[in-house]
């Protein structure tokens, strides 16, 4: 567990992001990491899980590993990758997690943070939804976690200027549940945590998986799903999606073409 800390503090569990020379970027070995984490948590009977990053990271997860993106001609998020596969294992774990921010939030780890059941925050966080710069074609169950989570014009402007947007904004529209003083964030986290396990686990459990599956009961013609796939794929099999990708591993601003 060398890219993770794993803790538990009175019956609460604490998942750290401790790699911090890769910004935390969510690769397939930290994911890994993060997934047994929770598993053993699980095992443990530990009800709520607080997912953290160490003290003063300037960057809370840059999103994705860049580097394992594929580079063309494969959906860059299909349903076993492993960003996917962290996701459902947070939104399935049988209580709540609460995603602790101090620093930036990058791409796929803004959506890890919006599949967190509560996110408390200090005024160093900032977040930022980056598909579309780097050409991805994010996927229908991402972009549900922000449809769920956020007026819709509001998820509309995080996914299409890919801005960073700051704690104060970020709390207003409702990407936050409490922005807290940094020296307080975690005592505050802890607080909550500590109130949420003095309830009843079992009413908490079947409450939690009844907010996931209700939050995803929307109906999809098969025909629309693979219209969704083909237009998805137009994207991921494109001259500008391996152009973006590129132009980050290459250090300089995409240039687009619209094919
Ligand atoms: O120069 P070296 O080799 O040391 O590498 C640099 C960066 O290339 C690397 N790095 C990453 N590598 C893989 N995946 C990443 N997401 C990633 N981010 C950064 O880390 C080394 C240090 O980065 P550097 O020099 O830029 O650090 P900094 O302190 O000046 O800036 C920190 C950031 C986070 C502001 C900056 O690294 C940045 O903007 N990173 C990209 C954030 C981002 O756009 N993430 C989205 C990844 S794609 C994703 O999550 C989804 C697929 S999607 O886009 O669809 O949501």
């Amino acid at each position: 567990m060398s890219l993770i800390k794993i803790e538990t503090e009175k019956k609460i569990g604490i998942i750290t992001l401790n790699n911090a020379k890769k910004l935390n970027a969510l690769s397939a070995e930290l994911v890994r990491e993060i997934v047994a984490a929770l598993d053993t948590l699980k095992k443990e009977k530990i009800r709520i899980v607080i997912l953290r990053a160490e003290d003063n990271s300037k960057v809370w997860s840059a999103g994705h590993d860049v580097k394992e993106l594929p580079l063309k001609m494969r959906d860059p998020l299909s349903y076993y990758d492993s960003l996917e596969i962290l996701l459902r294992s947070v939104e399935e774990y049988p209580g709540p997690v609460i995603a602790m921010i101090h620093g930036s939030v990058w791409g796929g780890a803004c959506d890890l943070i919006m599949t967190c059941d509560m996110v408390i925050a200090d005024k160093t966080a900032k977040f930022a939804m980056t598909p579309a710069k780097l050409g991805v074609p994010y996927n229908s169950t991402g972009i549900l976690h922000f449809i769920n989570r956020l007026p819709i014009n509001i998820a509309k402007e995080m996914f299409f200027t890919a801005e960073l947007m700051d704690a104060d904004r970020a709390l207003k529209v409702g990407i936050i549940n409490h922005l807290v003083e940094e020296s307080e964030l975690f005592s505050f986290t802890m607080q909550m945590a500590t109130t949420i396990g003095t309830r009843s686990h079992l009413s908490i459990e079947v409450i939690k998986e009844q907010f996931r599956v209700l939050s995803k009961a929307y109906a999809i013609t098969p025909s629309a799903f693979e219209r969704v796939q083909g237009l998805r794929r137009k994207v991921y099999d494109s001259h500008d999606y391996e152009e973006a990708i590129t132009a980050f591993l290459e250090k300089r601003p995409a240039e687009f073409k619209g094919e």
